[in-house]
């Protein structure tokens, strides 16, 4: 590009900016973020949102709730909605994780398919794409297809190809995925966010503000310190353990409320209970740790968020209990909030 196609390219944008500031409608609705396990859904849209409000961990079924985060700009809000990792089930709690998914999906105004650079089209992206077909695709004539819903297919993880592979792999899954629109990302190097956030935007349809500009999730303060504890225990224990874990805030009992008179919160904290729930009496101990290292530490590291979630200074009482066979259990299950 010359020097002289740069200045106009760069007018041309600040001309588009001003357009849409002026007069141009305001867009909003949600956005289902679907994908297998892994390919980087909770990893985008901390990215997209700026701030960590989903978790994400290299162990597949990081995710099982549907988090919604929201992204404000001055043109359009998107809630984002955060989805498990669409996959064959084993346990019944694989089988809630693809029930949230359909819930995610039986009302929404845009989906972004998430795909990753490093791995083959599989037969899991195969699934989704049929699923996606089936609810919001109408066969045209000449065989392609027509989206009921604006789908946006996504390319993450691109940091891990070289230009040459990256160009064969965005033209192999345009071709799979026949989406809307098509766009490449690497979350972990902030690379292409914009062009993310625009396309998403430019496919949404018109629609009002429904949130005020600072509200970032739609997560109770209960519900965001559950997921921040059972994000800090994937971080801490390197097996497969944590899968078996679930976490539930019982309660945060503030200063001033009448069990705090009662001397429970005498110390001008408030306390946040929280129960830590494992399949067997065995996993209790290695939860816990050495001289109850891992509960220090899960501790210490998340004083400062749970402080900003609580709004004041917290302290967190964390219990372990064994909660026998939860995953399919589908009582234990329900008590567990899946
Ligand atoms: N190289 C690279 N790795 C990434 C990128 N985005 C995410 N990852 C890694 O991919 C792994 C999975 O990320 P998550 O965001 O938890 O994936 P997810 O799709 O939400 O996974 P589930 O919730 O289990 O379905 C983590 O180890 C991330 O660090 C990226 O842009 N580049
Ligand atoms: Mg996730």
């Amino acid at each position: 590009m010359s020097e002289h196609d740069e200045t106009t390219a760069s007018n041309a944008t600040a001309g588009e900016d001003e357009a849409t500031a002026q007069g141009e409608a305001y867009r909003s609705g949600f956005v289902a973020v679907v994908g297998r396990p892994n390919v980087g859904k909770s990893t985008l849209i901390n990215a997209l949102l700026g701030t960590q409000i989903a978790i994400a961990s290299s162990r597949p079924e990081t995710t099982r709730k549907a988090i919604r985060g929201i992204l404000t700009t001055p043109n359009a809000q998107l809630v984002l909605v955060d989805t498990p990792g669409i996959h064959r089930p084993r346990t019944l709690l694989g089988q809630r994780l693809n029930d949230v998914v359909d819930e995610s999906l039986s009302d929404v105004d845009e989906i972004a398919f998430l795909l990753p650079a490093d791995q083959e089209i599989g037969a899991g992206d195969r699934r989704i794409l049929s699923r996606l077909r089936g609810q919001f695709g109408v066969e045209r004539d000449d065989g392609g297809i027509k989206w009921k819903v604006p789908m946006i297919a996504i390319v993450t993880k691109i940091d891990t190809l070289g230009p040459q592979q990256l160009v064969s792999k965005l033209i192999e899954i345009d071709e799979f995925a026949d989406s809307t629109a098509l766009v490449p990302v690497s979350a972990l190097d902030r690379d292409n966010l914009d062009e993310v956030r625009q396309v998403l935007i430019d496919h949404m349809a018109e629609g009002p503000q429904m949130y005020p500009d600072d509200q970032i999730s739609e997560e109770s303060p209960e519900d965001t310190i559950a997921e921040l504890v059972r994000g800090a225990f994937l971080e801490e224990l390197d097996d497969e353990l944590p899968h078996s874990l679930a976490v539930v805030v019982d309660s945060i009992e503030y200063p001033d409320s009448p069990e705090a008179r009662l001397g429970v919160a005498a110390d001008g904290k408030a306390h946040v209970i929280v129960s830590i729930y494992v399949e067997r009496d065995s996993q209790k101990p290695i939860i816990i740790g050495h001289r109850a290292e891992h509960l220090v530490r899960v501790r210490k590291c998340l004083r400062t968020p749970v402080n900003r979630i609580v709004g004041q200074k917290s302290r967190l009482d964390m219990q372990v209990k064994v909660a026998k066979g939860w995953q399919s259990d589908p009582k234990q299950l329900e008590k567990l909030g899946f």
